[in-house]
């Protein structure tokens, strides 16, 4: 018995040493040492040894369990430590790679120039009014004193959703929803998307975007807009700008004036931004007609109003140096990023 121990532990040993993974080791172990394995076999022989020997034989079997226990955990060691050695050999990151460019968005031009408008204006005491983009016949064109034959009441002109209902030409249907239902002193801006039945090119768009604004209260004057208006262009275009009016012609104002202002390129020398006359056209302007007041039930006897427009495209594109208006809608970052 004792050497049928020996010549166990003899091949436990070399099993162990030749086992090349975890499992072949569980594997030794459940053969050699599990509750059907060889030395369990081995041991249920010790009934027919002599009462002496079995102390020395128990011992011995004892030892060996042990000893091959022992070389199991060794080599269970060496083949884990050996993986996790393969393991950070194959993730060592280097650190002298490049990194990954962190992209970090940008402001589109008209975001950009929109929200300058709004600071400007809200800086002057305005408050920014919206409303919808589908609007009524009435409120886009009736209540602003358009006549019946307006040309840009033409289906050729204006996107028709059915007779009565379109999407907004202007941005002034949402100060004609203001005035109805707020007694002046009222000063807003609106900004938003309007829409026209234009073909495009370089200077059009069918879908474009406005801003305009309206003061209405007692004993307001051209004075005012003349100011507004001044103060306005200081601020978005540089602290020289002057700005002169031109007379001019809308349904909802009168008298109306187009308004232009000193090149912020060349400051009124002459340039290719302003076409080599010192000036660019920026807006159109004049003082609300009194049936427009009427329309939203504020009496022309009491209150007086200006108001003004202007193609918030138009101005990023002169702002930016933009020489085609498409391209502030085909969202290429490449385009994007410059401003
Ligand atoms: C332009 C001209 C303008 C207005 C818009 C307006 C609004 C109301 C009453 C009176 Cl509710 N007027 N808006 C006035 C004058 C000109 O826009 O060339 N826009 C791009």
């Amino acid at each position: 018995m004792e050497s049928r121990l020996k010549a166990l532990e003899k091949e436990a040993r070399l099993e162990i040493k030749e086992a090349s993974s975890i499992e072949a080791l569980e594997k030794a172990r459940v053969h050699y040492l599990g509750k059907k394995g060889e030395l369990t076999k081995i041991l249920r022989g010790m009934g027919a040894l002599k009462a002496e020997e079995r102390p020395l034989i128990g011992k011995m079997a004892n030892t060996i369990r042990e000893n091959i226990g022992d070389e199991l955990d060794k080599a269970k060691k060496v083949i884990n430590d050996k993986e996790l050695e393969k393991k950070l050999q194959s993730e060592t990151i280097d650190v002298t790679m490049p990194g990954k460019e962190i992209k970090i968005g940008k402001r589109h031009p008209l975001t950009q120039a929109m929200d300058d408008l709004k600071d400007i204006f809200i800086s002057m005491g305005f408050e920014v009014a919206e409303g919808p983009e589908v609007e009524t016949v009435y409120y886009n064109f009736d209540a602003l004193n358009a006549p019946e034959d307006h040309p840009s009441r033409d289906m050729s002109d204006t996107f028709y959703i059915n007779e009565n209902i379109i999407l907004r030409t202007q941005t002034s249907p949402v100060q004609v929803r203001v005035m109805e239902k707020t007694k002046p002193p009222i000063r807003i801006v609106s900004l938003g998307r309007c829409f026209r039945n234009d073909t495009p090119d370089a200077t059009h768009s069918p879908m474009f975007h406005q801003i305009e604004g309206l003061v209405v209260d007692k004993g307001i004057t051209m004075g005012d807009l003349k100011g507004t208006l001044g103060v306005f262009a200081k601020h978005f275009f540089g602290p020289d700008t002057q700005i002169k009016f031109r007379p001019h012609n809308f349904p909802f104002t009168e008298p109306s004036a187009e308004v232009d202002a000193t090149c912020f390129k060349c400051g009124g020398k002459g340039c290719s931004v302003c076409k080599g006359s010192g000036w660019m056209e920026v807006l159109g302007s004049g003082m609300v007609h009194p049936n427009v007041l009427k329309n939203c039930g504020i009496d022309p006897e009491i209150y007086s109003g200006f108001a003004f427009g202007m193609g918030i495209d138009r101005l990023a594109m002169q702002k930016y140096e933009i020489d085609d208006i498409r391209l502030l809608f085909e969202n290429d970052m490449r385009f994007i990023e410059q401003f």
